[in-house]
């Protein structure tokens, strides 16, 4: 049986990046299987957060998936601090992982370059991803490109403990698009687009409205040589618009090329502006439609109460497993 879970962190407005290389797959996914879609609060604790920053990202972010399209009838939607058994599983997989494996995770490397203060739990933060994941049985788990390692671990820690335990854990596979995994940072093509990076330029919110986010498109950079072409190693600012605007325009690359072919970025980029602003105004005019707090509140309690009874069951084979004494 196909069960699908997947997670987001409440540590910044939702850019476009998140939206076409995870969220935009929740919604297809949803019809396909069991779709658990959490928000993962625990996980935006590794870096300093203002309580509540994160206490109104955190509905926001369940409110962005309800815009998007998760039908809260046919997903289970949740805060992952409503289900205490993530952070147990955490601790029990954290037993369970090498200091090396952790050390290895290159997203640990990046986000800890060059501070002085670094918290335990940045670290130790792929294991409790493991553990959201573990814990629900999943077997595909729908991400962009940058959490390949992490489930990569994920599969480790299981087949590892399944060895040594018996079979405890269902071994899951990422589930990442071959198209649009990996949009890039608009004013520098070479990083990933990142909803907590410094440079405001660099992405586009999936609230923000058009007048601001034309600016950012039309200043977006690109090579000087104004041929379209898609090649992502030598036109890398070209190419991540023309993803950016396949993706939302449901029109394949080739056909985008040779439409626009001997035209110039200037055009292109307004196009883009144009086709944006149909999809993300439709977006932002339903996450306005979900504006009911109590209404939102019943959907991720109700949602906690569905998870939770599958995570109990996992919890407990596990522990049964390591030999932690139950009452039955
Ligand atoms: P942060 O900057 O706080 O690390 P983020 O923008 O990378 O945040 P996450 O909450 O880590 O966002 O990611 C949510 C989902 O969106 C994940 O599945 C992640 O792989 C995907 N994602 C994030 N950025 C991009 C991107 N630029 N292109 C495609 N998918 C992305
Ligand atoms: N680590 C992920 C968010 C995340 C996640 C998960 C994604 C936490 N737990 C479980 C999929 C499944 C991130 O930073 N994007």
């Amino acid at each position: 049986m196909k069960r699908i879970f997947s997670g987001v962190q409440p540590s910044g407005n939702l850019t476009i990046g998140n939206y076409l290389g995870a969220i935009k797959q929740f919604v297809q996914l949803q019809h396909e299987a069991e779709a658990l879609y959490c928000v993962v609060d625990l996980h935006a604790l590794t870096v300093p957060q203002d309580p509540d920053e994160l206490r109104k990202r955190s509905r926001e972010i369940a409110r962005i998936y309800l815009a998007c399209g998760v039908d809260p009838q046919k997903a289970t939607i949740f805060l992952q601090s409503h289900v205490k058994e993530h952070a147990e599983l955490g601790w029990l997989l954290q037993c369970a992982t090498y200091m090396g494996e952790l050390s290895r995770m290159t997203q640990f490397k990046d986000k800890s370059s060059g501070k002085s203060a670094v918290h335990v739990g940045l670290f130790t933060y792929p294991v409790l991803m493991a553990a959201d994941i573990l814990l629900y049985d999943t077997t595909h788990v729908p991400v962009g490109e940058d959490q390949k390692q992490h489930i990569e671990l994920t599969r480790d820690i299981a087949e590892r403990f399944n060895h040594r335990y018996g079979e405890v854990f269902v071994i899951p596979e990422a589930e990442i698009q071959a198209f649009g995994a990996r949009i890039m940072a608009l004013d520098d093509p070479s990083k990933k687009m990142s909803k907590s990076a410094e440079s405001e330029a660099s992405r586009i919110a999936i609230l923000e409205p058009v007048d601001v986010f034309r600016k950012k498109i039309m200043r977006a950079v690109t090579d000087t040589d104004n041929e379209i072409r898609f090649d992502p190693e030598r036109k890398p600012g070209i190419s991540n618009l023309l993803t950016i605007y396949s993706l939302f325009a449901d029109e394949p690359v080739e056909s985008l090329v040779e439409r626009y072919a001997g035209q110039g970025y200037g055009t292109l980029k307004k196009d883009l502006v144009e086709v944006m602003s149909e999809k993300l105004g439709a977006i932002q005019r339903r996450y306005e439609q979900w504006n009911d707090e109590a209404e939102l509140d019943r959907i991720l309690a109700r949602g906690a109460e569905k998870a939770r009874s599958l995570a109990e069951q996992t919890l407990n084979r596990v522990k049964d497993a390591m030999g932690l004494v139950r009452f039955s």
